[in-house]
C-alpha cells in the first residue's frame, strides 16, 4: 500500500479554499499581535518526530490483545507503515528501533527502504526487561542493577550490540530504559542496585562512538511495584552525570506519578543542559500510553512552552532533542492513533511558539499573576490548526490526514496484503 503525492494533492484540492480562508484570517489576527505566521509554519514544517518500531501493531494489556489486522510482520513492513504516516503527515520522518524486537538482518536493505520513504534512524533502544529464548542469564530479578555479575555483563553486552546495530543504520543515540527494581521490601539493597546500575551504564558509555549520545529514561513504578532503580529525573541526572557529557536524561510523559509538574522538570534539565530526549504519550493514571494530548492537552502546551523557552535561552548548550512517540495502541488502529498524536504534538508546539515571552517576563517581574496566566492562555486558546495544515501541505502532506487515510481504506488494504491475523513484534 502506497500513497502517492498526486493522490494527496488531489485530495487536498477539495479543501484548499477552506484552508486558505482559515489561514488568511489567522494570519491577520497574528499579524496584529506582531507574530509572523510564516515563521511558525516554517518551524512546524521542520519538526520531525520519531515513530517507535513497537507501536505499529496492536499492543496488549495483561488481560488480552486484540489484533487490528494487517499488522506489519517484519521490519520492512514497519518502515512501510511509517512511510504511509510520513507521506500523510510529513512529520514522521524518523524511526526508533527496539532491539531485539527489530533486528536489522539486512542493514543495507533496511537503510534503503527507510530512505525511499524519507525516514532516518533515530535512537536505538535496548531491551533488558524480557528474556530471549536462547538467553542463558535471566533478567527476572534485574539487568544492569542485578546482584550477579554475569547478568550485568550480559545486559551490558546486549547494549553494546544495540549500539552496533544502530551504527549500521546511522543512528546516533542509545536509549536505556530499565525495568530493574523490586516488588517487595527486603527484596534488594537500594544502594547496591544503584551502584551496580551506575557501573553498568559507565561500561555501556565506553562503547558509545564519539558522536553518539546515551539517554537514560526513568519511571517510578511498573513492572516493579515497590521500587524502581531509576525512579525519577533526579536519579537519571545523577547517573548521566556519573557517565559523562554524552549522557542525558530522557523524559517520558507517562513515567510520572499523577500531578507531577513535568514542565518544571523540563526547565530544570534544560538549565543543566542535560535533557536529551522526549517520549510523548498521555495518561490519566500512570504509564497508560494513551494518545498524545487526549487527556491533558494544557499540560502538553505548558511543557512545550518550557521546551521552546529552553531552546531559545540555551545557556547550558542543551543539544537538540530526540523527539519520539512512545505509546501502545490497544483499541484504535495504531496508524490513526499515531496521526492523532503527531497532530497533538504539532498543536502544542505551535501554541507554545505564540507565547509572548517578553510580556510574560514583564508580568513576572511585576508579580502580575493574572496577566501571566492571560498571556499563556491567550496562546493556548488560539486555534492554530490552519498553521499545522499549511506546514503539512506545503511539504506535500495531507490537509486532513485521517480523512484521507480513511478515504483510501488504508487498513483494509493492509489486511488484504498481509492478512487479518498478523501480529507485530513489540509490546
Ligand atoms: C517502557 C519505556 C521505554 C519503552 C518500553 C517499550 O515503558 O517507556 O521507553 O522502550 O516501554
Ligand atoms: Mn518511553
Ligand atoms: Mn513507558
Amino acid at each position: 500500500m502506497k500513497i502517492t503525492k498526486d493522490q494527496i494533492q488531489d485530495f487536498n484540492k477539495t479543501e484548499t479554499a477552506d484552508q486558505a480562508e482559515h489561514l488568511g484570517f489567522l494570519k491577520l489576527a497574528l499579524d496584529k499581535k506582531g507574530i509572523d505566521a510564516e515563521e511558525i509554519v516554517a518551524k512546524l514544517a521542520d519538526f520531525q518526530v520519531a515513530i517507535p518500531s513497537w507501536a505499529l501493531g496492536s499492543g496488549g494489556t495483561r488481560f488480552g490483545r486484540f489484533s487490528i489486522g494487517g499488522e506489519p510482520t517484519n521490519l520492512e513492513q514497519k518502515l512501510d507503515d511509517i512511510g504511509l504516516l510520513h507521506a500523510l503527515t510529513q512529520t514522521a520522518g524518523a524511526v526508533s528501533l527496539h532491539i531485539p524486537w527489530d533486528i536489522p538482518r539486512d542493514a543495507e536493505g533496511i537503510k534503503q527502504r527507510a530512505d525511499s520513504h524519507g525516514i532516518v534512524f533515530d535512537a536505538v533502544n535496548s531491551n533488558t526487561f524480557q528474556d530471549q529464548s536462547e538467553q542463558e542469564q535471566t533478567y527476572k530479578y534485574g539487568s544492569l542493577a542485578d546482584r550477579q555479575t554475569a547478568v550485568r555483563e550480559h545486559a551490558v553486552a546486549h547494549n553494546a550490540e544495540v549500539i552496533r546495530y544502530g551504527k549500521m543504520l546511522g543512528s546516533k543515540s542509545l536509549t536505556v530504559w530499565l525495568a530493574d527494581g523490586a516488588s517487595f521490601p527486603g527484596q534488594s539493597n537500594f544502594r547496591q542496585s544503584l551502584q551496580n546500575t551506575q557501573k553498568s551504564l559507565q561500561e555501556i558509555y565506553q562503547e558509545l562512538p564519539a558522536d553518539w549520545r546515551m539517554f537514560i529514561e526513568y519511571k517510578p513504578y511498573e513492572p516493579n511495584f515497590y521500587s524502581t532503580v531509576i525512579q525519577d529525573w533526579g536519579t537519571s541526572l545523577l547517573l548521566a552525570e556519573g557517565c559523562g557529557e554524552k549522557a542525558f536524561c530522557l523524559v517520558d510523559l507517562g513515567h510520572h506519578l499523577p500531578n507531577t509538574n513535568i514542565e518544571q522538570i523540563v526547565a530544570t534539565l534544560m538549565m543543566k543542559g542535560k535533557l536529551g530526549g522526549f517520549h510523548f504519550n498521555d495518561s490519566k493514571y500512570g504509564d497508560d500510553d494513551l494518545t498524545v494530548g487526549s487527556i491533558k492537552p494544557y499540560q502538553l502546551f505548558l511543557i512545550f512552552n518550557e521546551l521552546v523557552f529552553g531552546m531559545n535561552h540555551n545557556d547550558a548548550n542543551n543539544p537538540s532533542l530526540a523527539w519520539m512517540i512512545d505509546a501502545s495502541h490497544n483499541i484504535k488502529d495504531p496508524l490513526e492513533d499515531l496521526i492523532q498524536s503527531l497532530e497533538a504534538i504539532q498543536l502544542a508546539y505551535a501554541q507554545a511558539l505564540l507565547v509572548d515571552t517578553p510580556a510574560l517576563q514583564t508580568a513576572q517581574e511585576n508579580n502580575d499573576v493574572v496577566l501571566g496566566q492571560e498571556i499563556l492562555q491567550e496562546a493556548y486558546r488560539t486555534d492554530v490548526r490552519p498553521l499545522i495544515r499549511e506546514a503539512r501541505s506545503r511539504r506535500g502532506g495531507a490537509l486532513d490526514p485521517i480523512a484521507l487515510y480513511r478515504k483510501m481504506n488504508v487498513r483494509e488494504n493492509l489486511i488484504k496484503e498481509r492478512g487479518r491475523k498478523t501480529v507485530a513484534t513489540g509490546l
